[in-house]
């Protein structure tokens, strides 16, 4: 590892169409991106923050203080991705923030040992199942419509996002338009509370494959009640933000399916630790998406080829969101994405693509 200096680059993209979901509508992408420079090679790490507080607590302008402030300064010439984590422990929380360092840091490290992110994780698979997440439409009549492109492009399973008021007839339409072979699942954000319990019982007689995160991050024991009320698995996203977090989910039966996301867990590592934990104990698990351009789809690829990850993820084409990623795009070829095998990552920003955006910040390594 020879790590010479990081750069923070800002930029960003516009979505193709906007994004609704139960915490607010996205119109484009607000990017930031680490890149750590060593001597013959480069490693690149997004951050998957969004550019409020709406997803988690976590922001962009915020993961660039605390990058800049507290994660950088634990770098040195020889830095490793886990010898990051281990030093970076005692930051609380700030997990995408340390996700994306630790991202650039494996890109760099595996490009100059030459091996993929693919098989440094355990990958035993070249392609990944590809399901697509579908924001709230201006009506049901635009939302058969969305479902019924998605389907055509054959994305093997479609997850509509969900918000009281706007739920069970919308379940209702998509599950009679489209029929019981359709894979079809939910995600609230985060939008119910437990005294919705009852109401959320009606999604038991669509078959649902799961209901995404219906209460609040911290509500562990609304999720554990949740999970004796009704019969469609619960399944959760925010709420799983390391190894413990998970562990204890699982052991408290809060959850029966965790949809892992490596930038809400604080990297790649942990979210492998997270995949090894419910492969031991037979719980399926997905890979989840958080709007990433190229450079961190190409990274959720590898993690989403492990053996446990038994479920269509949200890793959609690059197509789905953007009109040109800035990566070379990823194509969706008969329900499935390749995974990129060559070294690292396997991508980098196309330099036309990094024109448009602008390096904010470098910071010299001291070496150690
Ligand atoms: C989820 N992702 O699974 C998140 C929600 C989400 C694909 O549904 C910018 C950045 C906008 C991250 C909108 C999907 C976002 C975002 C929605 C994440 O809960
Ligand atoms: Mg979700």
């Amino acid at each position: 590892m020879s790590l010479r200096s990081v750069e923070l680059w800002r930029g960003e993209i516009d979505l193709v169409a906007p994004f609704r979901t139960s915490f607010g509508t996205e119109s484009s992408r607000e990017l930031l991106y680490v890149r750590a420079v060593g001597d013959s090679h480069s490693g690149w790490g997004e951050c998957v923050a969004m550019v409020e507080p709406n997803y988690s607590s976590e922001y962009l302008e915020n993961c660039v203080q605390v990058i800049s402030r507290f994660l950088v300064p634990l770098l040195n010439g020889d830095s490793s991705a886990d010898d990051f984590i281990l030093r970076a422990a005692p930051i609380r929380g700030n997990y995408m923030s340390k996700a994306c360092v630790e991202a650039a840091l494996l890109d760099l490290t595996l490009r100059e040992q030459n091996l993929s992110l693919a098989k440094f994780l355990g990958a035993t698979r070249s392609r990944v199942a590809s399901g697509v997440s579908v924001g709230i439409q201006n009506n049901l009549d635009d939302l058969v419509q969305v479902v019924g492109e998605y389907i055509a492009l054959g994305y093997l399973r479609v997850k509509l996002k969900i918000e009281p008021d706007l739920d069970i007839e919308l379940v209702r339409t998509i599950r009679k338009e489209f029929g019981d072979d359709l894979i079809l699942q939910v995600d609230a954000n985060a939008a119910y509370t437990i005294s919705d319990a009852n109401h959320l019982k009606q999604l038991d007689a669509f078959k649902l494959l799961l209901i995404e995160q219906p209460l609040p991050e911290d509500d562990l024991a609304g999720h554990i009640e949740l999970s004796r009320i009704i019969n469609t698995p619960v399944c959760l996203d925010e709420s799983v933000t390391s190894l413990d977090t998970a562990r204890g989910a699982l052991d408290l039966k809060a959850c029966s399916v965790i949809n892992i996301k490596p930038g809400r867990v604080g990297g790649y590592l942990e979210a492998k630790k997270i995949h090894d934990l419910c492969f031991s104990r037979g719980v399926p698990v997905w890979c989840g998406g958080m709007l990433e351009t190229g450079v961190g789809r190409a990274a959720n690829l590898a993690l989403a080829a492990l053996p446990g990850f038994t479920l269509p993820g949200d890793i959609s084409a690059s197509s789905r969101y953007f009109t040109k990623d800035i990566t070379k795009p990823f194509i969706l070829e008969d329900g499935h994405i390749s995974v990129p095998n060559t070294v690292g990552i396997g991508v980098e920003p196309l330099p036309e693509m990094l024109e448009k955006f602008r390096r904010v910040a470098v910071f010299k390594i001291v070496n150690s």
